[in-house]
């Protein structure tokens, strides 16, 4: 009765994960986003550069010279947990083809390269080691792929000699020894947008992959769907806001992918968010109630900037220090805006306060709730008020973190599941 119920209420075609297996992603709140492969030798977008910054076959060729000697997994996954991240995803195929493990179906990937080595097999091992999960970006469409009928960006005119069911086989075939050799967690689907690419397939292949490993958790980007939304129709398990952060969502999961930088994939000198942008684009994301996949693009030679390890350094001091407001929690009650973000869990309202303008912290007042203690975490107790129809807190002092400060709010009974206000949620007077 309750499996029809919930077979009915499903978008058609799909099977959704089990909700256990989802709560306990959305629980990790922070992984590292790889994208890496031969193009870092020119230092230009991955898949997009392809055709344009670079000739194609230019590009093509690249994986002759990409010799990555200082790569070492050990050092990518530590540097993730350092940085407070509990999960991992690497670009194995982007649009561009190229396959960093080696796959028996095409000899477009890494054996085929100098360097001979399994790059995702050995990110695989290192995750198991230091207790990451281990995620799998793979692009639907292969502009490198003969069978796939678009062979650049920009390509119109599909290829009469191509065969997207041979290609559909070849997708299934290279999934298939992926998640037997690699098991991963996740599945980052991408590139679903391109017009040989339908609804039905994206069906077809959620099932085929499902029927594989039940437990794999897959994002919204195998069907024809819009990225950011769960609506009628979407084949996944949450939705994946790009370069932005999703909006508070109680009921769908969802994952904001971010660079750090401003490319995807390594680009010199690129420019670098600050540490406070990076705590407030997490906090920001925990308070809408989702995750954060946090982008870096490793150089050509293996290794990550030393000043991007240094920022996901800094961003896991932070997390050590206050990763019990992020981690576990829910977002809300109040939408996050400039000044704040807001998470909760049991009988906790968490505070992170971005910019201390004022001297006092005004919200709105949640019927039937009080607070019985207020203090930074971490930290001192700090001074509240209730009246008429808000609450406040009393800032007439330096607040302890530079970056962002957190504060509890103890309250007088659990606001985990209450729902989330709308109105006005911060304000400093
Ligand atoms: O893998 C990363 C991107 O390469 C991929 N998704 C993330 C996770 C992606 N594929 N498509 N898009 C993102 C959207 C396309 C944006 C574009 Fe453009 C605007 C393509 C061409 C114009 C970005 C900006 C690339 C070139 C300029």
């Amino acid at each position: 009765m309750n499996g029809q119920a919930q077979l009915q209420s499903a978008p058609s075609g799909n099977i959704h994960t089990d909700p256990k297996i989802i709560a306990g992603f959305m629980d990790k709140r922070l992984g590292l986003f790889i994208h890496w492969g031969p193009v870092t030798l020119r230092g230009t977008e991955i898949g997009w550069s392809r055709n344009h910054q670079v000739s194609q076959s230019d590009y093509d060729s690249l994986y002759k010279e990409f010799n990555p000697v200082l790569f070492d997994a050990d050092q990518w996954v530590k540097t993730a947990k350092d940085a407070g991240m509990k999960y991992l995803t690497i670009t194995a195929k982007h649009h561009d083809g190229f396959c960093l493990w080696p796959t028996a179906f095409s000899t477009y990937n890494i054996m085929h390269t100098p360097y001979k080595k399994d790059i995702v097999g050995a990110l695989a091992k290192s995750c198991k080691k230091y207790g990451i999960q281990f995620c799998i970006y793979y692009s639907v469409l292969d502009w490198h792929h003969p069978d796939y009928p678009l062979h650049n960006d920009g390509k119109k005119v599909p290829d009469p000699l191509a065969d997207m069911e041979k290609y559909r086989v070849y997708m299934k075939n290279q999934l298939k020894e992926l998640i037997t050799q690699y098991h991963p967690y996740m599945l980052w689907f991408d590139g679903n947008w391109e017009s040989p690419w339908t609804q039905d397939m994206a069906t077809d292949l959620y099932q085929y992959l499902k029927k594989l490993d039940k437990n794999v958790i897959i994002n919204n980007r195998l069907g024809k769907t819009s990225d950011e939304g769960m609506g009628p129709g979407t084949v996944g398990d949450y939705a994946t806001p790009e370069q932005h952060i999703g909006q508070l969502n109680m009921k769908d999961p969802w994952e904001s992918c971010i660079t750090l930088c401003e490319q995807w994939a390594w680009k010199p000198n690129d420019a670098m968010k600050s540490l406070p942008q990076c705590i407030q684009t997490l906090c920001s994301t925990a308070g809408g109630n989702g995750n954060l996949l946090l982008n870096v693009g490793p150089m050509p030679d293996g290794r990550m900037e030393a000043r991007q390890i240094k920022r996901l350094k800094e961003i896991g001091d932070w997390l050590k220090q206050y990763g019990s407001s992020i981690y576990g929690t829910k977002g809300g009650p109040f939408v996050p805006d400039s000044i704040c973000a807001f998470t909760r869990k049991d009988n906790k309202i968490y505070v992170h306060l971005f910019h201390a303008t004022g001297s006092q912290l005004v919200m709105p007042d949640l019927p039937g709730f009080r607070i019985t203690k207020a203090y930074f975490l971490k930290g001192e107790a700090v001074p509240f008020y209730h009246y008429g129809d808000h609450m406040s807190l009393e800032l007439h002092r330096n607040l302890p973190d530079p970056v962002c400060s957190v504060f509890v709010l103890e309250m007088n009974a659990p606001v985990e599941n209450i729902p989330v206000i709308i109105k006005i949620t911060s304000k400093i007077d």
